[in-house]
């Protein structure tokens, strides 16, 4: 792959215009690396000066069949050319095909279909809270939801309710009631903190925004054998680590974890379009009635058919094998390298953190150099490296980036 030389100097020519356009015009809410980016292919990228860049970032894991897949693409522009949109108001032709197609891959009875993350987690918590009163007996407005310290599941009121980090909540109060957070990890913490009137146990099965945290083997496994035996529902947010990214098709299957609300998105929509959805039981996603719930969106048919697209691509190629092997080497040689300032290299399949130690300084520092060479990852916590390529990447392109996250690292 020809590679332009990437300098470490104050951005100029088109970068400069389009940095200096957007930041006098958009809310300060976000401050990302200075590169714009003005196609991508796979898990390359190419900024508008012309230069390439691996990425190595994947949007947080909604790219994992890359950019431009082209089947994916195919069936986005033969879907926007046939019927976009209806809302819920009629069927669509192929919101059936996506409901049977989803609810068959993930092993789960009935689904809701919704856009964002953040959409699909309120629609999870509205069920636990509908079934605790409809079907658990909990008493009128008195539902708890249990979730974990470190957590992040969006930002949208109720969920930065829950949220023990700080910047998340500051100035966005008041807050939802009916939520309290145990430690991650900790099976006895849990056991404790359920009480008749916990309907769920809200859980990412490795903790994304929290540092790439893996949790103790056996704890998804327990907290779903807890759950089970004090009746509140298991509710994995698998929306970044779902559809392949940690080597199987969700991360809970590690364990062999079927949970009972499973919530799903970024990677369903292809790289292309925010789609989510909640999966569940019918016992469970059967407590809602027409009206109680919805999305001018949600289960669009340019939606269903990306989505549809999407599974295919990633059962038939096999990505979560690719994933796993792929993502099984490259820890490997990261941990080989036995950098000074790395401190632990954690993760599952292609969702790998690099945690350094604190002397070696803030790691948006390191993302910054690894930018200069060509290579786009994003700090996480302070002190860790986020690496997580779409799951299309070549072993090629893989001991590329190798080779210059060493570099950074010695
Ligand atoms: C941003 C983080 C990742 C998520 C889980 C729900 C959502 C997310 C497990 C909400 C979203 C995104 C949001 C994005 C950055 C990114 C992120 F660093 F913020 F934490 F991936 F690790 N559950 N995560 O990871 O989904 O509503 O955004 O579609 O810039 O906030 P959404």
């Amino acid at each position: 792959m020809a590679h332009v030389e990437h300098g470490t100097a104050a951005p100029t020519g088109e970068t400069a215009r389009h940095i200096a356009m957007a930041e006098g015009h958009s809310a300060r809410n976000y401050a990302p690396l200075p590169v714009v980016i003005a196609r991508g292919r796979g898990a390359w990228v190419e900024d508008v000066d012309g230069k390439r860049y691996l990425d190595m970032l994947s949007a947080y894991s909604a790219l994992n069949f890359g950019h431009g897949h082209d089947e994916i693409v195919a069936a986005f522009v033969e879907q926007a050319r046939t019927l976009a949109l209806t809302s819920r108001a009629f069927h669509n032709d192929q919101f059936g095909p996506f409901c049977e197609e989803i609810t068959k891959l993930c092993g789960q009875e009935l689904v809701l279909p919704m856009n964002t993350g953040a959409e699909a987690v309120e629609t999870a918590l509205k069920t636990a809270r509908k079934w605790g009163y409809r079907v658990k007996g909990v008493a009128g407005d008195q539902a708890e939801i249990l979730c974990c310290e470190g957590n992040f599941h969006g930002r949208t009121i109720s969920i930065v309710s829950f949220s023990d980090d700080p910047q998340y909540r500051d100035g966005f109060g008041p807050f939802t009631p009916g939520f309290k957070l145990v430690p991650y990890g900790d099976l006895a913490a849990l056991e404790a903190a359920i009480g008749p009137n916990t309907v769920g146990f809200l859980v990412e099965p490795i903790q994304g925004e929290g540092g790439i945290v893996v949790p103790p083997a056996g704890y998804l496994a327990g907290a779903r054998e807890l759950c089970r035996r004090q009746r509140v529902l298991f509710m994995a947010d698998e929306i970044q680590t779902g559809l392949a990214r940690t080597g199987r098709l969700l991360a809970c299957d590690h364990e062999g974890v079927k949970p009972d609300v499973l919530i799903l998105g970024k990677a369903l929509g292809g790289g292309m379009m925010p789609v989510s959805a909640v999966l569940a039981s019918r016992e469970v996603l059967g407590v809602f009635s027409p009206g109680d719930h919805g999305s001018t969106f949600g289960g669009n048919p340019l939606a269903c058919a990306v989505a549809r697209a999407a599974m295919r691509v990633l059962v038939r190629d096999g990505l979560a094998e690719r994933a796993a092997s792929l993502g099984e080497a490259f820890m490997a040689r990261l941990r080989a390298l036995g950098s000074p300032i790395v401190k632990e290299v954690r993760g599952r399949g292609l969702l790998i953190g690099i945690e350094l130690h604190k002397e070696a300084g803030p790691a948006k520092a390191y993302a910054k150099k690894l930018m200069a060479e060509g290579v786009l990852c994003k700090d996480t916590v302070e002190s860790v490296l986020r690496i997580a390529p779409p799951l299309v990447i070549e072993q090629d392109d893989l001991d590329w980036a190798f080779e210059r996250i060493a570099r950074v690292l010695r």
